[in-house]
């Protein structure tokens, strides 16, 4: 058994392209050929971290990788130089693969989208290999690398097949980043394991959804609740076979207008880059508005209440979710501590999401147990972070930061800032939401600044957030 399956089969008949990004697509022998001649270059098992444009080069490089069993380590392309320092220095990456980037000293390794010299299959991968380390926020730290190996990426996407009768028959759309699970591992490399075509349409507009004539879609919940509020486009995905949302609560608002629109309920399911997916619903079952339906295949779950027992299957005692399976990762890069913190003693790992599940084993999410890891369009942003950030400035003497409601992000990022004069003018509201913009990555900016005398704290001095939040 091996990851990337449908690619490694030179027997696939290449009559459809098997990637298409935009307007630019790649055959199953073009992608084979050209990531056989990357792989070619790669001389070690060090990782090699590539700039994830959402670009053939992005999908040949990673292929590459993957087929050489080399780890890759994906990139947000508008990486600021704390987070991109971060990521380089701790991921041990020793090639760079993308545009000429200040502060990138790696060595550069080109990709060849049509390469000269065909270089010969390379032999199937041992799957305890590393094959990403995505970096992901925590609430408190800089961004953690997540260790996934390539048999973890192969029982998830093996999982997701079953519960989704996802063949090679299907064509996947979406328009996500390329360095979160959900747009690479599922969007792009779900397709070259099963054999469906992958079709990245570029920025994810309802309009260029439904150009995309594909079967399955994949989104977040702000893209699903666009498509809802955009009629005309909803209507043209009504001949897809799932719509398929994810990475944060699809609201029932969304769910049931494009239910309304589209003909069909989509599909909601769970997971995070440290667990792939973990609970879905099924294309051959119930579709329940608010919930994420059932472990998929290789997953199990159990619901922890506070005395340390399982909570009752009664769809109303809420818990601590815990998960376990082969789709999990390795552990967190040169953080064996806070690994070990995650799982507990008898090897569950703990998500730091309550739910609750029913007699029936369906699953819904209630929220998460801490306030500082926020989930703004799908993105996960750790609040520590960006207070680090704003705290380099030296206008900021205290700032806390919140996810608050958001219609369209499903939470917006406010940062909560005490300064010198109490007072802060519309200048340096715009020039901290910049600083961070380019020191971190632009969706990490805050949406709102609120300049504040002083922050809520409890007795023992700890800042109360939920005191800023409303309700
Ligand atoms: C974007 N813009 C910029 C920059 N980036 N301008 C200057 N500098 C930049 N670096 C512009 C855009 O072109 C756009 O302009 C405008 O800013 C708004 O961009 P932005 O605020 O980024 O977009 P948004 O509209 O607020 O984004 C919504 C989104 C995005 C597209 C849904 O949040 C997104 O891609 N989310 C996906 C996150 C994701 O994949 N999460 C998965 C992790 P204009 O409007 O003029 O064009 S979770 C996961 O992987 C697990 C396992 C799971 O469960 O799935
Ligand atoms: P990430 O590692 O970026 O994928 O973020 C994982 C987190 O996203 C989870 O711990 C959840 O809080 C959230 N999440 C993902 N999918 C869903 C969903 N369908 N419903 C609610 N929350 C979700």
């Amino acid at each position: 058994m091996t990851f990337l399956a449908a690619l490694r089969d030179t027997n696939r008949p290449d009559d459809v392209h098997a990637v298409r990004i935009d307007q630019e697509s790649i055959s199953w022998s073009g992608l084979r050929s050209a990531a056989s001649a990357f792989a070619a270059t790669l001389d070690g098992a060090e990782p090699v971290a590539v700039c994830a444009e959402p670009t053939l080069e992005t999908v040949v490089a990673v292929t590459g990788c993957l087929l050489g069993g080399v780890p890759v380590v994906p990139v947000a392309p508008d990486s600021g130089p704390a987070e991109l320092a971060h990521v380089l220095d701790d991921s041990g990456a020793t090639s760079w693969v993308g545009p000429h980037r200040e502060g990138v000293t790696l060595p550069v390794r080109s990709v060849e989208l049509r390469p000269e010299l065909d270089a010969p299959l390379p032999p199937a991968v041992d799957e305890s290999a590393i094959a990403t380390i995505l970096y992901t926020s925590g609430t408190t730290g800089a961004p953690k690398g997540v260790l996934m190996s390539q048999r973890a990426l192969r029982v998830g996407i093996e999982g997701l097949a079953e519960a989704w009768g996802w063949t090679d028959a299907d064509t996947v759309a979406h328009g996500l980043p390329l360095f979160h699970t959900h747009g690479l591992v599922l969007g792009v490399l779900g397709s070259l394991h099963i054999g469906s075509r992958a079709h990245h349409t570029g920025k994810p507009t309802p309009e260029r959804y439904a150009a995309a004539g594909a079967s399955m879609y994949f989104g977040v919940p702000t893209i699903w609740g666009r498509v809802a509020r955009d009629p005309e486009s909803a209507r043209q995905l009504a001949s897809a076979r799932l719509l398929v949302s994810g990475s944060a609560p699809l609201p029932v608002p969304v769910f049931e207008r494009l239910r309304e629109l589209t003909g069909q309920s989509p599909i909601e399911r769970y997971g995070m880059t440290e667990t792939l997916l973990t609970l879905s619903t099924r294309a051959d079952g119930e579709r329940r508005p608010g919930w994420v339906g059932l472990p998929v295949a290789g997953a199990e779950t159990r619901i922890r209440t506070e005395d340390g027992t399982d909570a009752p299957a009664d769809g109303e005692t809420i818990g601590r979710l815990e998960v376990r399976g082969d789709m999990l990762f390795d552990g967190y890069l040169n953080l064996p501590e806070v690994t070990a913190e995650v799982f507990t003693e008898d090897g569950w790992f703990i998500t730091g999401d309550l739910a609750v599940v029913d007699a029936g084993g369906f699953h819904r999410i209630v929220g998460r147990e801490s306030v500082d890891l926020i989930k703004s369009g799908g993105y996960r942003i750790g609040a520590g972070e960006i207070e680090t950030s704003l705290l380099a400035r030296p206008e900021v003497l205290e700032v806390a930061v919140v996810g608050a409601p958001d219609e369209d992000l499903g939470q917006r990022i406010v940062a909560y800032v005490v300064t010198e004069s109490a007072e802060g003018t519309d200048e340096l509201a715009a020039a901290l939401v910049a600083h961070v913009a380019d020191d971190l990555s632009w969706h990490k900016r805050p949406r709102e600044v609120v300049f504040v005398e002083a922050l809520p704290r409890n007795h023992m001095g700890k800042v109360q957030k939920k005191q800023l939040l409303p309700g």
